[in-house]
């Protein structure tokens, strides 16, 4: 394989974190370099080790900046139609997130702007917040519906995704949430059954998705009715995630784990058991820091039980109209290490490798390793805690996709 290595593009004398597990947290090659070929990476290691037949291609002189792995947004909602910023208003003289709920604002208030959107118009109203992502580099996310909750309006919201991924560099993860809420005025039973005899179904053959995720609270599903949705799911070979523990502790850690979830995600009110369970199931725990900021929560994640357990912890924006109306990775980075106590390499690995394991693409991106996307964030910092410990505009020099 050594004699056939040939490359078309080369980064040199930069500092690289490559997410990596091994010496440092992070991987770290100083002075490193990277060769690509085709969008892939085919070589990483020490600048001064770099093999003589990649020489000679296009080089480009890093002058000692980071490079991290493009960063990954593992858990938005950013396709969805209408503004709900007067609830901001309305928050601030008094109202709670579930006394707006009840006067038919919330969720179903973005339902109702997203139904009477056409497809080319949720298209355009996401560009400006995936753009928002982009700019401080990011080149995969994820991306749910939750916001049609009818058979027609999920399969617009997960084409319009798709489209995303027409028009701007960036690998889209599509998740349906068809369980995200019971439609307003709709039939509980009768739209369960809708998401899984007729949704599921369609969203595998036509590959709008990738993976299920269900709202699982007191105020959305039932552990049982969480469980048919992820049954389904496994009939049509879809991978699982879900909105777990957000509110209180419902068990909803345990749950994922039982379906061997890619992810469980919030997590704030999860105990001990539910920790171990994640664990025990390689499944990421994904913090969204901005959720609870939004909602002023108190209750934090149990960090120190998931290091305790193993859990990959990975963090995401949740970007989305209500309760985080945040199109910036990085400050939830900030946030998940001043709110939750993570460390800044931990943060990194929140956005890079552990992301990437719960979107279940630690094949292709996260990781700066031959054979994977040449998918990378290079940064104009002196130390990579620069990168989130900073609220503004990004210390980005440049973000490569697949190898432009
Ligand atoms: N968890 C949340 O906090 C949101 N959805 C979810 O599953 C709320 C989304 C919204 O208010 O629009
Ligand atoms: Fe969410």
């Amino acid at each position: 394989m050594q004699a056939d290595l040939k490359a078309d593009r080369l980064w040199r004398n930069a500092r690289l974190a490559t997410m990596v597990p091994g010496a440092s947290p992070l991987g770290v090659i100083e002075p490193g370099a990277i060769a690509a070929r085709g969008g892939r990476i085919v070589w990483v290691g020490p600048d001064r080790d770099l093999p003589g037949e990649l020489a000679g291609v296009e080089t480009i002189d890093c002058a000692g900046r980071w490079i991290t792995p493009g960063l990954i947004d593992c858990h938005t909602h950013l396709v969805f139609a209408g503004d709900r910023s007067d609830e901001f208003e309305r928050r601030l003289a008094g109202e709670s997130y579930a006394d707006i709920a009840h006067s038919g604002g919330g969720i179903a208030a973005t339902v109702r702007a997203t139904r009477a959107a056409t497809e080319d118009e949720l298209v355009a109203a996401a560009l400006p917040r995936l753009g928002a992502l982009l700019a401080e580099g990011v080149t995969t996310v994820e991306i749910k519906s939750g916001y049609g909750l009818e058979t027609e309006a999920e399969l617009r919201q997960l084409r319009a995704a798709g489209r995303l991924a027409q028009i701007r560099p960036v690998e889209v993860a599509r998740t349906y949430l068809g369980a995200h809420a019971v439609p307003p005025g709709g039939n509980r039973a009768a739209y369960l059954r809708e998401v899984c005899e007729e949704v599921i179904p369609r969203v595998a053959a036509q590959r709008l998705a990738e993976a299920v995720d269900a709202f699982h609270e007191t105020i959305a599903f039932t552990a049982e009715e969480t469980a048919a949705v992820f049954e389904s799911a496994r009939r049509h070979d879809l991978r699982v995630k879900l909105h777990a523990d957000q509110l209180k502790d419902n068990g909803g850690a345990a749950l994922a784990a039982r379906f061997a979830a890619l992810s469980a995600d919030h997590l704030e009110y999860t105990n001990e058991e539910g920790a171990a369970a994640l664990g025990s199931a390689g499944t990421v725990a994904v913090l969204l820091p901005g959720a609870y900021y939004v909602l002023k929560e108190q209750q934090r994640p149990p960090v120190e039980a998931f290091r305790r357990h193993g859990v990959p912890m990975a963090v995401a924006t949740d970007l989305n109209p209500g309760t985080s109306p945040i199109a910036s990775l990085r400050l939830c980075a900030h946030m998940a290490c001043t709110f939750f106590g993570l460390t800044v390499p931990e943060a990194f690995l929140g956005m890079t490798r552990h992301a990437a394991q719960a979107l279940g693409r630690l094949g292709s991106v996260g990781t700066l390793e031959p054979g994977k996307w040449c998918d990378l964030a290079i940064w104009d910092v002196e130390h990579l805690a620069q990168v989130i410990a900073w609220i503004g505009p990004a210390p980005l020099h440049a973000r490569v996709w697949r190898g432009k």
